[in-house]
């Protein structure tokens, strides 16, 4: 058991920091303690005390979003040249582009015409398969996540 009097007053040893020392600075104040800040920074972010505001640092989080394929399919009765002006349309390709996509969906059964996040690519579905609906025509166009 420790003698009383060898018990450091806690007051003097915060003062004295770490090392025990009486640590000066140039200016002969004495230093702010880790304890000392650590006490000040609770004050001062306390919510309760008028005229204090918490500042909280968030990190924002950032995700890219999912990318979709829209994607067009063959059939037997839709003509070729509205395939292509649909490409050119609704997915703003030159005209060598969209019967490149027409020639390759004709040979295969199924082509990506654009990328896009899902609202975009939602809306692209919908706009072709209203016109292709709307002209009468078989055409079958879709969406699939990447
Ligand atoms: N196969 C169709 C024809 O011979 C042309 C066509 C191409 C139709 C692409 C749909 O997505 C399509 N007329």
């Amino acid at each position: 058991m420790k003698p009383v009097h060898d018990i450091p007053d806690p007051l003097t040893a915060m003062r004295r920091g770490r090392t025990g020392r009486r640590d000066r600075l140039p200016s002969g104040a004495a230093p702010v303690t880790h304890a000392m800040a650590g006490d000040d920074r609770k004050r001062r972010a306390d919510p309760g005390l008028p005229g204090t505001a918490v500042i909280t640092k968030t990190r924002p989080q950032i995700k890219r979003p999912s990318l979709y394929r829209v994607l067009i399919l063959n059939d037997d009765y839709t003509p070729m040249e509205f395939v292509v002006y649909v490409i050119e349309r609704f997915f703003g390709k030159d005209h060598e582009a969209a019967n490149r996509i027409m020639l390759h969906v004709h040979n295969h059964g199924i082509g990506e015409c654009g990328v896009y996040t899902y609202e975009v690519a939602e809306t692209k579905v919908t706009q072709v398969m209203d016109f292709a609906r709307k002209h009468q025509h078989p055409l079958q166009c879709v969406m699939e996540k990447k």
